[in-house]
């Protein structure tokens, strides 16, 4: 039994090497690719046990009737990647749904939804009550009509959006959104997480986690987090 289970926990590593996959160029191009499993939206909020409350068996009580449906399936984070590129930043999403088109309702009580990345000066243990603080915040966000990504500032509460040109739709569930060291102060080291919400206002009120990463996820993660650049 020892033998098999220390072939499974082989093939596991191996898995787990494989799917974060970390690629430099000869410049200084590199990504990593964090996956995410797939029908875990509204299930797994580790928001729920900040402060090792585990007992919270509600994702979000607040939400009371109006709560989301769970079958928002392009909230559903399939992998994350993260990296840069020819001297820009690089976020990329894959989710479980084709993204909702312009003009596609989104689920009733809903007027947002959207995607999160965190750039923070420490890694966040939920079970733990010490929060690290969010330096900024990238989110992409869907408001029936169009897309916007914006890049808040949690120092200045500057909250500029993004030029068009930085957003890509690589297909109906894939999402890249480029940007550069000056959008977030020049900072070259630095922890990050990633998540997505539905909102019955925008992503900064009344917004309701819906998926963030696995804890475990990938090699090098510590918490939620993961560190850039890579160790
Ligand atoms: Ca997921």
């Amino acid at each position: 039994m020892r033998r098999l289970l220390t072939a499974l926990f082989s093939v596991i590593v191996v898995g787990l090497m494989l799917a974060m996959t970390t690629q430099v160029s000869a410049g200084k191009s590199a990504m990593i690719t964090v996956p995410d499993r797939v029908g875990d939206v509204g299930k797994y909020n580790v928001f729920i046990i900040v402060g090792g409350n585990k007992a919270a068996a509600d994702v979000e009580n607040s939400w009371g009737d109006n709560a989301p449906p769970l079958d928002a399936t392009y909230v559903d984070m399939v992998s994350v990647s993260f990296g840069i590129v020819r001297g820009s930043y690089v976020f990329e999403m894959k989710v479980a749904g084709d993204l909702p088109k312009v003009g596609e309702p989104l689920p009733p009580g809903i007027r947002t939804m959207g995607f999160m990345l965190w750039i923070e000066d420490g890694p966040w243990d939920p079970a733990s009550d010490v929060l690290p603080h969010t330096l900024y915040e990238l989110i992409f966000e869907f408001d029936g009509s169009s897309y916007t990504a914006y890049m808040c500032c949690y120092a200045t509460g500057a909250m500029p959006v993004l030029p068009s040109s930085c957003v890509s739709m690589l297909d109906s569930r894939t999402f890249q959104i480029q940007f550069t060291p000056d959008d977030i102060g020049g900072l070259t080291a630095f922890w990050w997480s990633a998540g997505s919400y539905l909102a019955k206002e925008h992503a900064l009120a009344w917004p309701w986690i819906t998926d963030l990463f696995d804890l475990g996820a990938a090699p090098g993660q510590v918490g939620t987090d993961f560190h850039w650049p890579p160790p």
